[in-house]
């Protein structure tokens, strides 16, 4: 038998998954075929794609965190306004880079070449509009995916 060769690897491997919501505002103004071009275009894989009208529970637990903050009522009646389109991305560091993609919550100062930063702006509403939700952790992207493809479990 000969020696086993073992293969130390050079570049450590991140594959992640990270859950993507394509908003109302989004679904709204046409721009799911933007959001996906851009995530398969930085070279993501989308491995689930569904659109759905989310319950107000489904959101509830989703938006968790944010109870009790004055947008949270408006936070989920306008995730409640129309339908989303509801996205699992995979690739190497793909939390943070589509959270780069999407860049920062307000989209008034987003950078311009993100996806709020071009696409969203305030529209003097009490929750911001901004197109794209990501996780923003291994933790929240493995709850989120639960919470909206629980068929996957
Ligand atoms: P993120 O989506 O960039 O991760 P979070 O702080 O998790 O931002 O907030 C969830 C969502 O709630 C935001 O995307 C935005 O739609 C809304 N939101 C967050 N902070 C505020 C605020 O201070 N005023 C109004 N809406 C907000
Ligand atoms: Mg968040």
């Amino acid at each position: 038998m000969g020696a086993r060769i073992r293969l130390t690897p050079v570049n450590s491997q991140k594959i992640e998954r990270t859950l993507i919501l394509v908003k109302p505002d989004g679904v709204r103004r046409s721009l799911v075929g933007e959001v996906i071009r851009r995530i398969e275009s930085k070279g993501y894989q989308v491995v689930g794609l569904k659109m759905m009208t989310p319950t107000r529970e489904i959101l509830a637990k989703h938006y968790a965190e944010h109870e009790g903050k004055p947008f949270y009522e408006p936070l989920l009646e306008f995730m409640l306004s129309g339908p989303i389109v509801a996205i699992i991305a995979q690739g190497n560091r793909v939390i943070e880079g589509f959270r780069k993609l999407a860049g920062t919550t307000d989209p008034t100062t987003a950078e311009p070449g993100t996806i709020r930063g071009d696409l969203a702006r305030d529209q003097g509403t009490k929750v911001v509009q901004n197109i794209v939700h990501g996780s923003d952790s291994p933790e929240s992207s493995a709850r989120e995916i639960a919470i909206f493809f629980p068929e996957l479990n």
